[in-house]
């Protein structure tokens, strides 16, 4: 007899990284439970001697599932697809797939690390917004040329995949450094079909029970 609980996501509500496992975990009707690491409180719970065991990079999000502790979301979400495949979030066809795929890597390599916390505090509170702006803009440059010739309703045709599991969460951090959306017409159209999903609307950071009550002021 299986004694494996329900998975444990180790997550910070504001997270986009953390989002992107979340809206999967919903996509995948998979319950789980979560336990919030605050990268505010006290200097930053992920670079306790606890959570650096969990995860050596000091990052969230972790997942504890089957019995295994796995770091790293693209990782994370590649497993989850390999391990639960009933509501798939990769095309069957593999040119669709290496699609998702690079508009995956360009969000999680190419923009995001930029503004990551760590990052954005060394690179001092004045400048922070503007380069912020400036990485944000140049990715989704590139995510909005991608998206000319993939999407459908969605990043990659009319299926939801992993794409738009990394997409919805840096739209919202590019909103929250008020990049200027305008020029990003196709991201702006899959924006507007995801944004009453259920399963995005559970995960977004203003629905976790680690958020504060002012933020969803
Ligand atoms: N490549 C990692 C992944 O995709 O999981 C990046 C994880 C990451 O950057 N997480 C951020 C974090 O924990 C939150 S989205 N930052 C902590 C810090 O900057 O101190």
């Amino acid at each position: 007899m299986s004694v494996m609980g329900k998975p444990v996501l180790y997550s910070y509500w504001r997270s986009s990284c953390s989002w992107r496992v979340r809206i999967a975990l919903n996509l995948k009707e998979i319950p789980y439970d979560i336990k919030p690491v605050s990268l505010i409180k006290g200097g930053g719970e992920q670079h306790s001697n606890e959570f650096r065991e969990i995860n050596p990079m000091e990052q969230v999000p972790a997942l504890h599932i089957d019995n295994h502790t796995l770091i790293e979301s693209l990782n994370i979400l590649q497993y989850l697809e390999e391990t639960r495949p009933h509501r798939p979030l990769m095309p069957a066809d593999p040119v669709k797939r290496a699609r998702v795929r690079e508009i995956c890597e360009v969000i999680a390599s190419g923009i995001q690390p930029l503004q990551n916390l760590v990052v954005l505090i060394y690179v001092g509170e004045e400048r922070k917004k503007e380069w912020a702006q400036h990485w944000i803009t140049r990715g989704l440059t590139a995510v909005e040329k991608l998206l000319s010739s993939s999407a459908g309703k969605y990043c990659v045709g009319d299926e939801i995949t992993l794409a738009d599991c990394c997409l919805i969460p840096q739209i919202f951090n590019a909103r929250r450094f008020l990049v200027d959306l305008r020029p990003f017409p196709t991201i702006l159209r899959v924006d507007r079909h995801l944004e009453n999903h259920p399963a995005f609307t559970a995960a977004h950071p203003n629905n976790q029970p680690d958020c504060p009550p002012e933020a969803t002021k």
